[in-house]
């Protein structure tokens, strides 16, 4: 028997992107572990991932090709071969092309985060066919640009430091579940005498284990960072040298916050006068004096309508007080900017634009209208042809009724590559089966840290499967598309995934990385201590003159929900709870809904509500309720909890549809509005009502 240890890469959409250890007996990979030395792995590993095997070896793996023959949706096929599959796609998107090859749509996000089985040879052929853009919206965009206005870059705290703060605020995350070696980090702190304070409407894992929690209505925290700012102006927790050489708009912003009392503050979030005060005076104090004080913002408060925003405000607050100086001060939403990622080599733009092509582009967090629409000189063509890889659509995209009739279309040719039959591939024409983190090579950034880690095999590929490279490499070449960039391996690929014209960040090659497994960014450890923010103007911008060029307010300002109470009374006079759906801790996204062992642990789809607002329903607890608005409906099972807030229910998710007694999930009940900044969903920004079932 050999046994050996290969060094690979957790893939999935989790800011920790873990190093993993996995023991491969006879060709057979027997566990997965977290590599000890991994500075911030550790060799701990959540419940998912030391299960992973458990996922690669799953009984309802898809290993061969599959025809459609039954209705879309209805999850009926047949074994075919990989050149009747790879030929009828190369057929059907060759005749749409000639046509207007925008037509084509490709649809994924992170599946795995691998920088070559997410987006290379895939983009490449999409590029060089000419297909209509996808925007990746889904996660991130709003914060992201939020952030980006007032700082510059996706750069923040190093999650190494976080253990020597003084004071954390963890605003809109549940660490404990999508965040755990973060949580790790905090612990620590917290046992060298640190307060730990959480934001979240929800009495989260984490809420719940921090000094305190302020548990405020969904969509309010730019409301509540103005209120901070206010309190800090006006009792002089400041950092006058800070502000004066390394911010932008001082005056303007003090002018700007003075309305924003703690009285109108504590009205607009739901939440006492007192505690906006507090929790100011403990930042601001604590930062003044000389403590670290560190802010984790995570992606949970950015699912609403001002989510943009409500960053940008936050994203303040550290040059404020002067936070920045500090190593383990700051604010850390994500560090993905630290990568010198090669994207332009990945993905090869350039095979686009030199087509005489006017390139369309499709927002993915309003797919479900978007597949309804007709063709218009303002859209475009009608979307004939859909390429899903890495996402799960039918069960994470918003307004799902409206996605599902979208896939349900008899004309629209759609083809899945995925592990696993999902609520999507129902509705596939083609499901192609792929590969997993065991099976094939490549190489990660992070956002949550600064770690480059390599993937290598530890299997081969199961059954008839092949990666999603391969699966884009072979479609190339049936297309007749012979540009050298096709027939690059996954290696060549991963080896100019970097760019190491960055010299100072990237100091090892492609070939040392799969060697060692990982390598930490070369990256100060106080990105702002001297400002050198990346903005227009390096500073960090109180007042942003790129904002106002972009038709958004200049200044931090609040921007309601577009479903709450105080903003759109209507509506909520039919509908008067605010339903938010944050990830549950033993899914990832809709990701191991099917693993049995992870799905028992969730039990069924539940929806917590406050005790006040269950007995004005004559709920009890575990009766089966119905959660709807005018978009739709689904059943979970109530669960009474002063978990959530008064006036808030709470549906953790995701959940695959399939395995619902009503066929459905949360996504019935979200819209396809989107954010102030960044054109995303607004998945937390929703009024329901709920009646027994
Ligand atoms: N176990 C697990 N881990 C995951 C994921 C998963 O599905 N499961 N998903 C991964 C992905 S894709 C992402 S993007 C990341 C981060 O995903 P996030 O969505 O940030 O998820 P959480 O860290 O769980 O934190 C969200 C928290 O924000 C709270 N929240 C909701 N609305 C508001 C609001 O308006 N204001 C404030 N202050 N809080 C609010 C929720 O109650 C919840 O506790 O996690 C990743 N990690
Ligand atoms: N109501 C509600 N909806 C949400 C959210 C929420 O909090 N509430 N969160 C949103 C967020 S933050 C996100 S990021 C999205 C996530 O949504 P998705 O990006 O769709 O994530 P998953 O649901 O995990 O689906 C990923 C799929 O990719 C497949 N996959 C993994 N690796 C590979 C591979 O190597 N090759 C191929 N071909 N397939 C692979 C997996 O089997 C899985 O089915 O959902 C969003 N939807
Ligand atoms: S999902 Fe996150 S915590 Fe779990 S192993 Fe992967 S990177 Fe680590
Ligand atoms: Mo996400």
């Amino acid at each position: 028997m050999t046994t050996t240890i290969v060094r690979a890469a957790c893939p999935h959409d989790c800011p920790d992107t873990c190093a993993l250890l996995v023991t491969v007996k006879d060709g057979v990979a027997t566990e997965v572990r977290g590599d000890p030395d991994h500075p911030t792995t550790a060799g701990v590993l959540c419940t998912k991932v030391s299960r992973y095997t458990e996922r690669t070896y799953h009984k309802d793996r898809l290993l061969h090709p599959l025809k459609r023959i039954g209705n879309k949706g209805e999850g009926k096929f047949i074994e075919i071969s990989w050149d009747e599959a790879l030929d009828t796609i190369a057929t059907r998107l060759g005749a749409i092309a000639a046509r207007d090859p925008r037509a084509i749509l490709p649809y994924s996000y992170a599946g795995t985060m691998g920088l070559v089985q997410g987006e290379s040879m895939s983009m490449r052929f999409f590029n060089r066919l000419g297909a209509s853009l996808l925007e990746r919206t889904i996660c991130a965009t709003a914060g992201g640009v939020g952030y980006k206005y007032t700082i510059g870059a996706r750069v923040g705290t190093d999650l190494e430091q976080f253990q020597n703060a003084k004071l954390i605020v963890i605003w809109g995350g549940n660490p404990i579940a999508s965040n755990l070696h973060f949580w790790m980090r905090a612990q620590e702190a917290k046992r060298r005498g640190a307060k730990l304070i959480a934001i979240d409407p929800y009495r989260s894992l984490t809420a719940e284990k921090c000094h305190q929690h302020i548990a405020l209505l969904p969509g309010t925290d730019a409301a509540l960072a103005l209120g901070i700012m206010h309190v800090l102006i006006a009792e002089d927790l400041l950092d006058h040298d800070y502000i004066a050489q390394y911010t932008l708009g001082f005056e303007q912003l003090k002018q700007q916050v003075q309305q924003w009392t703690p009285q109108k503050t504590a009205e607009t979030c739901g939440i006492s006068a007192e505690e906006v005060v507090e929790l100011a005076r403990a930042y601001g104090s604590a930062a003044t004096q000389g403590d670290a004080v560190a802010i984790r913002i995570n992606y949970g408060l950015q699912r609403v309508r001002g989510g943009g925003m409500a960053v940008r405000n936050i994203a303040c607050l550290p040059a404020l007080v002067g936070a920045w100086r500090q190593a383990a001060g700051g604010v850390q939403l994500s560090a993905s900017d630290s990568f010198p990622k090669n994207s332009q080599a990945l993905q090869r733009p350039d095979l686009l634009s030199r087509q005489d092509l006017t390139p369309r582009t499709i927002n993915m967090s309003t797919i479900g209208d978007d597949l309804l629409r007709d063709a218009s000189p303002e859209f475009g063509p009608k979307i004939e042809a859909l390429i899903v890889y890495n996402s799960n659509p039918v069960a994470v995209a918003p307004q799902s009724s409206t996605v599902a009739r979208g896939f349900a279309r008899e004309d629209l040719f759609t083809v899945v590559l995925e592990h696993f039959q999902t609520d999507t591939a129902d509705y596939a024409d083609i499901i192609l089966p792929a590969t997993t983190q065991l099976e094939h090579v490549d190489v990660h950034a992070a956002y949550g840290h600064q770690y480059m880690l390599a993937n290598n095999a530890a299997i081969a590929p199961l059954g008839d499967t092949k990666s999603n490279t391969e699966i884009f490499r072979l479609l190339a070449a049936r297309m007749g598309f012979d540009d050298a960039c096709f027939r690059e391996s996954d290696e060549d690929i991963a080896a100019q995934a970097f760019d190491r014209k960055n010299v100072r960040a990237m100091h090892f090659d492609w070939d040392s990385l799969k060697q060692k497994g990982w390598q930490k960014l070369n990256v100060p450890d106080a990105p702002f201590a001297n400002g050198g923010f990346a903005t227009p103007s390096g500073k960090c911008e109180f007042y942003s003159a790129q904002m106002l060029k972009d038709g958004l307010e200049p200044l931090p300002s609040y921007i309601a929900p577009y479903e709450s109470a105080a903003s759109n009374p209507a509506l909520a006079s039919k509908y008067p709870l605010a339903m938010i759906s944050p990830p549950a801790r033993n899914f990832l996204n809709s990701s191991f809904v099917n693993i049995q062992s992870l799905r028992a642990t969730e039990g069924e789809p539940h929806l917590d509500m406050h005790p006040s607002d269950a007995a004005q329903r004559n709920l009890i607890n575990g009766d089966m309720v119905r959660i709807y608005n005018d978009r739709g409906s689904f059943i979970a099972k109530l669960r009474i909890t002063d978990k959530a807030r008064l006036g808030l229910v709470v549906g953790l998710s995701i959940w695959w549809k399939k395995f619902a007694s009503d066929g459905k999930n949360v996504n019935e009940v979200t819209s396809q509005q989107l954010t102030d900044m960044g054109r995303g969903p607004t998945f937390y920004d929703v009024l329901v009502e709920v009646e027994k079932s």
